[in-house]
C-alpha cells in the first residue's frame, strides 16, 4: 500500500487472535446481544479460545476447511474466530440455499466439518446425502433443549474445558477464509480470502469511513455470511470495541425497527430495497432511535431514497460499492462528502480504473468498465483458473460493472457488464432462473431480466413462451413463481412474469435480452 495514512497488515497476523488482543482490556464490555442474550468481550474470547481446542481435539487441522451454514447469533463469531484462530479456514454460506447448492459447495470444498444452525441441519443432512465429501464432525448451533441429536452440541462444546493458548502462527498472506459469490453462469465460485485481508478493510473503510467509536452499536440488516455483514457485524465494530446487535430473522421494515427502538443502534447497515420499504411502513419518529450513521450498499441506491431517509431521520445514507472478490467497499460516499446518486469517490488505500472495452482508460463523463486496487482483493477463485485469471488481473481486480466518472472525481453506476442482476443487494443470475423455468411443465421458452420499480430499483422479470395450448393466466403466473421459489433461493424468483408468443433472437438463436428491455422502456 503506498498510502501512508493506511496502516499495513503485520505479516505474522492472525486475524482472531489481533481482534483478541485489541479488546483484551474489554472483558466486561458487551461484544455480541442476539435475540437470546448478550456476550462479553470476554466471554467471547474465552469461547472462542475453547472452540479452536475442540476443533484441534477433534482432528480438524490447519487449512481444512469447515462448512459454516448458521443463522445470526453470537455462536457465529465464536465459529468464524475459533477457526481462524486454529487456522482451520471456514466457508460461510448463505443459509437460504438448497440442499443441491450445498452439496456442490460441500464436494467443492472438501469440507472436513461443518457447523450449523438446528433449524438447517435436515437441509445440510440431505446435502450430505448427495454429497461424495462427507464430513466426519457436525456441531450444530442454537440448539433446543428436545434436540435429539446429530452431532455435537456448539454451546456444550463452549461451556467449558481448556482453551487453545496459541493461535495458529499464521501469515498474513495465509488463507483464512472463503465465501461462495454466484456468477452469470456455472457454478458459484469461492472466492478465497486472507487474514491480512480483513485487516485491509479495517485499514481503509473502517478507518476512513466508517470510523467506528468504542460506544457505537452497530446492526447490518445483512447478515454475517455475506462479505458485507461480515464485515458491518465482525470486522469493523471487534476492530473498534464497539457492540454489534445481531438478528436471526430475516430483515423486514418492523424486525429492523423493533431492534432500532429495543437495542438503540448507533451505526446501520442496509440495502436500498429494505430502505425503501422502511419508508414505505411504519416510521418511527426520529427522538425515539439513537441513529447516528447509515450505510448502503450491494445495489445503487437511488437519490430519492437517500433523500426522504435523510429528511425524516436527519441522518446521511452512505451509499458505497463492494464486492466479495474485494471484501468490503472501495468506493464510497462519506459524511461531508455525500452526493446522493452517486457512489462517491475512491475509499483511501484503494485506486481505481474506468476502461474502454479496448483497454483504454476513458474521458470524464464517459462510461467505461471498472477496475479497483487494493490490499483486500482475493487471491483466486477456488479450484477455477478461468474465472480466476478473469477477474484477477495481477495488482488489478475486474468489478463487473460499469462507470462514470465525473471531472471533480464522482463516480456513477450504470450497470453490470454481463448479464448478472442484483435484487435485493443479492446476485440473481438470468441463466440460472431460466434454466429452472424450464423445468415448469407449461414453459417452452424463457428469458429474464432486469426493470426498475417506482423507487428506481432493480426488480427481475421473466418473459416465458407457453408450450402449444397452453394460455397465459395470473393463476398460472403465480403458480410459476411459486414452482421457482420451491427449487431456489427465495430471493431468486421473477417478481413479474409477462407470457408472449415468441423470444427476440439473433440468426444464430441467441435471445436478444436488451430488445426485451427496449420493450420494457417502451411500455413505461
Ligand atoms: C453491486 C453495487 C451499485 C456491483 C458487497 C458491500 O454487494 C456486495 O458484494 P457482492 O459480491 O456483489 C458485488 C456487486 O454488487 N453493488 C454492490 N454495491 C453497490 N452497485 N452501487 C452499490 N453501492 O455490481 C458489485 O460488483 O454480492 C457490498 C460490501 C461487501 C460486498 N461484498
Amino acid at each position: 500500500m503506498t498510502d501512508s495514512k493506511i496502516a499495513a497488515a503485520p505479516e505474522q497476523l492472525n486475524f482472531a487472535a489481533h481482534l483478541l488482543e485489541l479488546n483484551a482490556q474489554r472483558s466486561e464490555k458487551t461484544a455480541y446481544i442476539d435475540d437470546a442474550g448478550s456476550l462479553t468481550y470476554g466471554d467471547l474470547a474465552q469461547r472462542v479460545r475453547r472452540f479452536a481446542a475442540r476443533l484441534a481435539e477433534q482432528g480438524v487441522r490447519r487449512e481444512e476447511r469447515v462448512f459454516l451454514c448458521a443463522h445470526d447469533t453470537s455462536d457465529w463469531p465464536v465459529a468464524f474466530l475459533g477457526c481462524l484462530y486454529a487456522g482451520v479456514v471456514p466457508v460461510a454460506v448463505n443459509t437460504l440455499l438448497s440442499d443441491r447448492d450445498y452439496a456442490y459447495m460441500l464436494d467443492h470444498s472438501a469440507a472436513r466439518g461443518v457447523i450449523v444452525s438446528e433449524a438447517l441441519l435436515p437441509t445440510i443432512q440431505s446435502a450430505i446425502g448427495m454429497a461424495a465429501t462427507k464430513p466426519a464432525l457436525i456441531i450444530v448451533s442454537r440448539t433446543s433443549e428436545d434436540f435429539p441429536g446429530g452431532g455435537l452440541r456448539l454451546d456444550e462444546l463452549v461451556a467449558d474445558g481448556s482453551e487453545m493458548e496459541e493461535a495458529a502462527l499464521t501469515q498474513r498472506d495465509d488463507i483464512a477464509f472463503w465465501l461462495y459469490s454466484s456468477g452469470s453462469t456455472g457454478r458459484p465460485k469461492g472466492t478465497v480470502h486472507t487474514h491480512g485481508n480483513l485487516f485491509a478493510t479495517n485499514a481503509t473503510y473502517g478507518e476512513h469511513v466508517l470510523q467506528l467509536k468504542e460506544d457505537d452499536v452497530t446492526f447490518s440488516a445483512p447478515k454475517l455470511f455475506f462479505a458485507y455483514g461480515l464485515g458491518n457485524g465482525l470486522t469493523f465494530p471487534l476492530s473498534a470495541g464497539a457492540t454489534v446487535v445481531l438478528m436471526a430473522e430475516r430483515p423486514t421494515p418492523e424486525a429492523v425497527f423493533k431492534r432500532w427502538l429495543e437495542h438503540k443502534p448507533t451505526v446501520y447497515f442496509g440495502v436500498p430495497t429494505l430502505y425503501a420499504a422502511m419508508l414505505a411502513g411504519q416510521m418511527p419518529e426520529k427522538d425515539a432511535v439513537s441513529i447516528k450513521t447509515c450505510l448502503s450498499a450491494g445495489e445503487a441506491l437511488p437519490k430519492e431514497i437517500g433523500e426522504r431517509f435523510d429528511a425524516h431521520f436527519g441522518c446521511p445514507i452512505l451509499d458505497g460499492i463492494g464486492s466479495t472478490e474485494m471484501l468490503h467497499i472501495f468506493l464510497s460516499n462519506r459524511k461531508g462528502q455525500l452526493r446522493y446518486g452517486s457512489s462517491g469517490k475512491p475509499v483511501p488505500g484503494y485506486e481505481l480504473q474506468l476502461l474502454s472495452e479496448e483497454g483504454n482508460p476513458v474521458a470524464d463523463g464517459e462510461v467505461g468498465d471498472l477496475y479497483v486496487k487494493g490490499d483486500s482483493s482475493a487471491l483466486m477463485y477456488w479450484a477455477n483458473r478461468d474465472k480466476s485469471r478473469a477477474t484477477f488481473l495481477g495488482a488489478w481486480t475486474k468489478t463487473g460493472d460499469k462507470y462514470v466518472r465525473d471531472a471533480e472525481g464522482w463516480y456513477t453506476y450504470s450497470g453490470r457488464s454481463d448479464d448478472m442482476l442484483k435484487v435485493s443487494g443479492q446476485y440473481v443470475s438470468p441463466f440460472e432462473v431460466e434454466s429452472c423455468l424450464l423445468e415448469h411443465e407449461a414453459v417452452l421458452e424463457a428469458a429474464m431480466i432486469g426493470i426498475h420499480d417506482q423507487n428506481g430499483l432493480v426488480k427481475s422479470k421473466a418473459f416465458v413462451v407457453l408450450k402449444q395450448g397452453i394460455e397465459g393466466s395470473d393463476a398460472l403466473a403465480v403458480e410459476i413463481k411459486r414452482f421457482v421459489k420451491e427449487r431456489l433461493a427465495p430471493h431468486k424468483y421473477p417478481r413479474r412474469i409477462d407470457f408472449i408468443a415468441e423470444l427476440p433472437k439473433t440468426p444464430t438463436g441467441k435471445i436478444q435480452r436488451f430488445k426485451l428491455r427496449d420493450l420494457e422502456t417502451a411500455r413505461g
